[in-house]
């Protein structure tokens, strides 16, 4: 079969479509907005990856998911996590199926496997299929399969630079609840100074100088995130990083009109 002709890899952070202060509260106006965005910009070539936010880092915490299986209890709490995943994916997907967006989900837990938590083996043959038939797939971040430590937490950020490189994408868009990478964080900031363009190189440094990730967020909020696209960068993919909660940006991103983010290239 001819290469997939995937263009665009967008993320929509968990902390734009669920509110992070609850547990399996969705924010449906915010997924419904975004849905219609997604369907006006009508981008060729589009794969959608969302996070997990009060729905699957709550209970990925609670059974020390990441870190793999320790103990027969934890099974129990790989299906919930799972299963709360799929519910809020069921939001997302309501969301594009009635608004006309030819979406279909994909399961990552159902067609890849990590080791020692880096993605090393994905069936991605129908992922490619529905692409060149004109498919809009939406995956997420779940709870996985892991040769090395039984199972574990991939993050919908790994997930996306995976995606990414391997499909070869021209461009990938992230969406978060912030402006874009600031010089510090901007949750504690006021002031926190915007970065609308970063090398590898200064990415590298601020990877220093960003604050720990918040304790709700086990795959390691805006550091683990940048630190997840840097592969992709290297391969010369670039980053955009958006605020997704104010109207229009994904819109105006996926038309690559001009918006305000962070815009992250190789050099
Ligand atoms: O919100 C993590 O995905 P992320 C998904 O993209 C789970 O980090 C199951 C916690």
């Amino acid at each position: 079969m001819s290469e997939a002709r995937v263009n665009t890899v967008l993320k929509i952070g968990g902390s734009v479509i669920t509110d992070k202060s609850g547990e399996l509260a969705a924010k449906t106006n915010e997924i419904n907005r975004i849905a219609e965005e997604i369907k006006k910009a009508n981008t060729q070539g589009l794969v959608v990856v969302h996070g997990g936010g009060s729905f699957g880092h709550p209970y990925a915490q609670r059974y020390g998911l990441k870190e793999g299986l320790k103990q027969e209890s934890q099974k129990l709490g790989f299906s919930e996590t799972h299963h709360v995943m799929t519910v809020l994916n069921g939001l997302v997907m309501d969301a594009f199926v009635w608004h006309a967006v030819q979406a279909i989900s994909i399961t990552p837990s159902s067609c890849l496997i990590t080791e020692n938590g880096r993605i090393s083996d994905f069936a991605d043959a129908p992922l490619k299929r529905y692409v060149n038939m004109g498919f809009m797939p939406v995956l997420y971040g779940d709870a996985v399969l892991d040769t090395k430590l039984g199972f574990t937490i991939l993050s919908g950020d790994q997930l996306l630079s995976y995606l990414a490189s391997n499909l070869h994408a021209e461009r990938m868009i992230v969406g978060v609840d912030v402006d874009g990478v600031c010089e510090s964080d901007p949750k504690i900031d006021d002031d926190a100074r915007l970065l609308k363009n970063l090398t590898l190189q200064d990415l590298k440094k601020l990877q220093v100088r960003l604050g720990k990730p918040t304790s709700s967020d086990v795959t390691g909020g805006m550091l683990g995130k940048i630190a997840e696209l840097v592969p992709a960068v290297e391969k010369g993919i670039e980053v955009t990083i958006i605020n997704a909660m104010k109207p229009n940006y994904v819109y105006r991103a996926l038309k690559g009109d001009p918006v305000e983010g962070t815009v992250i290239r190789k050099e």
